[in-house]
């Protein structure tokens, strides 16, 4: 055996993409927003880098995770049940006793939401009724079945 020393280290290689690496990239002459400058990811295929299609492009981040919304939907890490490219944790949408989130609790609101509209007004005064257009098909409220699953879904996936 020899002996361990610095002869026998091996060169340091550097990770291709590290977690909360963010190398340097200038907005204003595109300088490090090539795809794959050191690594930076580019989920959508446009050639520019994710963090400058954010910063410098204005691409919508709305969960601020820094990955492009599209990309968010497109690999199903944000359910978007009503289909309109907006990762739905972004919006109102299933949150039909307006606490502001969209969780277990809006179970029974949502039933009676569909069962009796009106007693739901009643009980939850200047909630956007379109908060409970879940598959976002602009049909909600009284007997509007075709939002279950999709509500389903969103509790299961969100
Ligand atoms: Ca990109
Ligand atoms: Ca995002
Ligand atoms: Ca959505
Ligand atoms: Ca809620």
């Amino acid at each position: 055996m020899h002996p361990v020393g610095r002869s026998s280290a091996l060169p340091q290689v550097a990770p291709c993409s590290q977690a909360g690496a963010q190398p340097l990239f200038d907005c204003e002459t595109g300088t490090g927003c090539e795809a794959g400058t050191s690594g930076g990811a580019d989920c959508n295929v446009n050639d520019v880098r994710d963090v400058c299609d954010i910063i410098c492009n204005g691409a919508p981040d709305c969960n601020a995770n820094r990955v492009p919304d599209e990309c968010d939907v497109m690999y199903a890490t944000s359910t978007d049940v009503n289909g309109n490219g907006i990762p739905d944790e972004c919006e109102s949408v299933g949150d039909l006793n307006c606490d502001g989130v969209t969780d277990f609790a809006d179970i029974n609101p949502f039933v009676l939401f569909l069962s009796n509209f009106a007693a739901w007004q009643a009980e939850f005064p200047g909630c956007d009724p379109a908060n409970g257009d879940i598959n976002g098909d602009g049909t909600y409220g009284q007997w509007s079945f075709d939002d279950i699953n999709p509500f389903v879904q969103l509790l299961a996936g969100g």
